[in-house]
């Protein structure tokens, strides 16, 4: 069996621009959708092009035309999506179910990645408002699929290190604080980091493996299984400074969400199911799981003091 083709919808986007990169340098033909354009935006139609000079093929397309979306679906084996998660909320549900319906009917699709990428909703159905939107929607989309029976894999791929490594967590930056570090309760909650570069390459390692057929794969490596107290300690020795340690009690994290945006609020949910619970990892994989790093023991993923040398 060849390598399958696959086609990227979200291909400009923060981890969709990864994918397509993984898939051209595991060697699948990999093609790119290319909306409308709705103004001048040069960044997304250089990335296209360049996309484009490293042998991906641009496929035109609209979620105005449901045609276009057919006509696109059919010419690859593999369908990955990477729209966007909490920006455009409800709007990324419709758009993902014209997707679904688009590959239902094409009917070629050997594996359908939805766009998840995250917690795995499957397990949030406690979640708190407002942030419990992404999950009730990534379920959403899912029963669509498995309506359709289209074959699918899930990716749970937890933590994105640029959200939550680079900042130690610290929610509204980007980069480590100076002084004080907020610690979430006793800091203690394991939680899972992950290279946005290694989500990508495991995502593709996964498409064409019959072992992820109709599963979730978790991305869970044993050296990125660390608390916040961990992590924070990581850098405390590369910058060879201590930061004072402020712990937030769980009612005073919650209260915060109050005088947030929208994001914000959603933000505030997702963090306390990861550090004050534990959610992503107080569960054992079961039946209808794997772990990436076990399917793939030859991929050398990306430990949390390398990354975060990069901040240094
Ligand atoms: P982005 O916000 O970067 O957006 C990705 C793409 O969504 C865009 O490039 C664009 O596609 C498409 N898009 C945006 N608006 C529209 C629209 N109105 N109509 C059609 N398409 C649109 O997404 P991310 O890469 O941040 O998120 C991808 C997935 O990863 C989400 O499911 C999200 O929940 C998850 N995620 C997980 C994180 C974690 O820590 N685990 C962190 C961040 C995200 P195009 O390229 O065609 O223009
Ligand atoms: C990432 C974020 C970082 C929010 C997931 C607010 C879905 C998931 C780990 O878009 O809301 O500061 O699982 O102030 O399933 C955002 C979201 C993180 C980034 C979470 C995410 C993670 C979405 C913030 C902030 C750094």
């Amino acid at each position: 069996m060849g390598k399958s083709k696959v086609l990227v919808v979200g291909g400009t986007g923060y981890l969709g621009k990864r994918i397509v990169m993984a898939s051209l340098a595991q060697g699948h033909a990999t093609y790119v959708l290319r909306r409308p354009e709705t103004g001048l935006d040069i960044d997304k139609a250089q990335m296209l092009l360049s996309f484009k000079q490293r042998g991906a093929r641009l496929v035109e397309g609209s979620f105005s035309d449901h045609r276009s979306l057919v006509d696109a679906v059919k010419q690859v084996d593999v369908v990955i999506c990477t729209m966007s998660g909490v920006h455009f909320r409800s709007h990324n549900l419709l758009l993902q179910l014209q997707l679904v319906e688009a590959i239902k009917e094409a009917g070629n699709i050997k594996r359908f990645l939805p766009s998840e990428f995250g917690i795995d909703p499957a397990r949030m159905g406690d979640a708190l408002e407002p942030g419990r939107v992404t999950f009730d929607e990534k379920m959403i989309v899912r029963k669509a699929i498995e309506d359709a029976k289209i074959p699918f894999t899930y990716v749970s791929a937890n933590c994105f290190a640029g959200y939550f490594v680079g900042n130690l967590s610290q929610m509204g930056t980007l980069f480590p604080p100076k002084e004080n570090v907020h610690i979430y309760g006793d800091g203690h909650a394991k939680v899972v980091f992950m290279d946005e570069d290694d989500v990508a390459t495991y995502t593709i390692k996964a498409i064409d493996d019959p072992r992820t057929l109709n599963k979730t794969l978790y991305l869970r490596p044993p050296e990125n299984i660390l608390s916040q107290r961990e992590l924070v300690e990581k850098w405390e020795n590369l910058a060879a400074k201590n930061l004072q340690k402020i712990s937030i009690s769980s009612d005073d994290f919650l209260a915060s969400m109050k005088g947030l945006d929208y994001a914000g609020q959603v933000g505030v949910g997702h963090f306390y199911h990861i550090f004050y619970e534990g959610c992503l990892t107080n569960f054992e994989i079961g039946e209808g799981g794997e772990e990436a790093s076990k399917l793939y023991p030859e991929v050398k993923y990306t430990r949390m003091d390398e990354y975060l040398k990069l901040y240094l």
